[in-house]
């Protein structure tokens, strides 16, 4: 077992292009309040590349260290090593799982999935869990799928009963609770803490 679903509780998605003032400071105020993992995510207008995202992602890393929080990188490989990064998170176009496991043995695994016929796909077989969304409509991603909704989480738990899942997608403290019930183990959040006057209350109530 590479994740526990309790690992997935609270998962906080982060790039410097979420972000108007400090990602570490975020970051910092997210892990005393008791996320329990997070993905780097730099990606789209405005994101960093090279040795910019480099340097900030070892900063994240040490703060996810220092509290024992899961730090998971989105799609880019060559950073798992540097990063020391406990797992990558890929989505259907990006990297193929099994070439990333034959590289990686003990790495976590995330793919995104949004309907039932990429959850039945090979890649599964290397995935260790999968982010189910967009549960809601987004703001954050501009490429994101028609949503969801908590239905399709709960259909997507009876096809998957063992699966480790994560909710993603226009989840706030006040929706959280809908995507627990239909059988998500945790919900992954960009906006909901980034833009949050209060993080400490807001991962609270997540
Ligand atoms: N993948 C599917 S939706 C999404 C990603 C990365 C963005 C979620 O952002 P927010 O602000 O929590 O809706």
């Amino acid at each position: 077992m590479r994740i526990q679903r309790a690992q997935l509780r609270k998962y906080f998605i982060m790039g410097s292009q979420d972000c108007t003032r400090s990602p570490e400071e975020i970051l910092l105020e997210a892990a005393k309040a008791g996320i329990t993992a997070f993905q780097f995510r730099e990606k789209g207008p405005g994101s960093l590349s090279g040795s910019a995202k480099l340097e900030l992602g070892k900063k994240l890393r040490k703060i996810c260290s220092e509290y024992g929080i899961l730090f998971i990188i989105n799609n880019d490989v060559e950073l798992i090593e540097p990063l020391q990064a406990d797992g990558i998170h890929v989505g259907q176009q990006d990297e193929r799982t099994d070439t990333i496991r034959a590289r990686f043995p003990d790495t976590i695994i995330g793919l995104s999935v949004t309907n039932i016929e990429e959850a039945s796909r090979p890649s599964m077989a290397c995935a260790d869990y999968v982010g189910a969304g967009p549960v809601y409509r987004t703001a954050t991603k501009i490429d994101a799928k028609e949503p969801v909704g908590t239905a399709w989480i709960r259909e997507l738990r009876a096809f998957l009963p063992e699966m480790p899942m994560v909710a993603i997608g226009g989840i706030t403290p006040d929706n959280a609770r809908l995507s627990l019930d239909a059988g998500a183990d945790g919900v992954a959040v960009v906006s909901a803490i980034t833009k949050s006057g209060n993080i400490r209350e807001t991962v609270a109530r997540l």
